[in-house]
């Protein structure tokens, strides 16, 4: 039974760490962000250019004041990010015919009819927000920069999902070493329209609230292998459905060579399994089905020791926390 819907009422929720408990909560996000938009390592491909890094400030500090309800910001982009976007948009979507999972091909077109994603514009993620809550209830929120694991896990328990709106720097378009606007627009998005990735995402992020460190470590890998880096197996072909994967030309070419090893997507593996973070990955996942994955992650998630257990309530958009003692 619930037995808690205010704060802490709950005695087995005590030692837990703090989680959100409805969609404004996580208007706490941006105080602590980990890494800000605006601050590029040494090695990133706008560190010397003086303009980009206004430029980044710019969108971050728009991203920092949004509170929950608000109309998502709208991005004037200029004609140089524009072209980036171009380049981009042009040489992927060539390769999604033979790479791309069915899922992705699917809603693309969808995209383009509905939220304006063309060569020749980036989209705003005001209007893909709106897309996607008519689709699946999954929504956008700006994000300055990268969250911790909690936060970002945490947000996918609302269906809520963090996105940049800067763009990778010009000089280099095939290349960013983080999320930008191209990454989460044609990686992420597309799958977020389709209702058994939709559940399947949610329920790594009700599996990390109140988790404990390790478990979040574990979720995060989780999510590393399905999430970024997935593939799919679609009759007798594999696919790429992970975001890594579809915003990234030179890998999503390479992922479905022969060159990395390919497994059967198990969570009690990739849990634990290693992987680099700046190079090509030597090791894919191969899921059978989204909504098997679902049912896999959901199982996984219950040998996870958690003294309470959650529920999302999609009519008040909040979680309900339930004693399991
Ligand atoms: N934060 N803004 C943002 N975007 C991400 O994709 C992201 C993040 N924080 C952590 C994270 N991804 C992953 O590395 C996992 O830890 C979930
Ligand atoms: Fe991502």
């Amino acid at each position: 039974q619930v037995v808690s819907t205010g704060d802490m009422g709950l005695v087995s929720m005590q030692t837990a760490p703090w989680f959100p408990r409805k969609k404004s909560d996580m208007d706490t996000f941006a105080e602590k962000v980990m890494e800000y938009g605006d601050e590029l390592d040494a090695d990133h491909p706008g560190f010397t250019d003086p303009v980009y890094r206004e430029r980044r400030a710019e969108i971050t500090r728009i991203a920092k004041t949004y509170k929950y309800g608000q109309e998502l910001p709208r991005i004037q982009y200029t004609a140089q990010e524009t072209a980036t976007w171009g380049i981009v948009y042009k040489k992927l979507t060539a390769l999604y015919k033979t790479h791309a999972c069915r899922e992705h091909q699917y809603v693309l077109p969808l995209l383009e009819h509905n939220c304006a994603y063309a060569p020749d514009n980036i989209p705003q993620i005001e209007d893909v927000s709106r897309f996607m809550k008519e689709s699946t209830g999954w929504t956008l929120r700006p994000v300055m920069g990268l969250l911790s694991s909690r936060d970002f896990l945490n947000a996918l328990a609302f269906r809520v999902f963090h996105s940049t709106q800067y763009i990778r720097h010009h000089s280099q378009p095939l290349y960013t070493p983080e999320p930008d606007v191209c990454h989460e627009l044609l990686g992420h998005v597309p799958l977020y329209a389709d209702p058994d990735f939709a559940d399947f995402s949610q329920e790594i992020g009700l599996a990390s609230l109140g988790a404990s460190d390790e478990d979040i470590e574990k979720l995060a890998t989780i999510y590393w292998f399905t999430v970024e880096f997935g593939l799919c197996r679609q009759g007798d072909e594999v696919r790429a459905y992970g975001a890594g994967l579809l915003s990234s030309f030179g890998e999503l070419e390479y992922c479905l060579s022969d060159k990395p090893q390919k497994v059967p997507f198990d969570p009690k593996l990739a849990a634990t399994q290693k992987y680099p973070i700046t190079e090509y990955q030597p090791l894919y996942f191969v899921a059978h089905s989204f909504k098997e994955m679902k049912e896999q992650v959901r199982d996984y998630a219950a040998t996870m020791q958690r003294p309470f257990a959650v529920r999302y309530n999609a009519l008040t958009e909040s979680v309900e926390v339930l004693d399991t003692k």
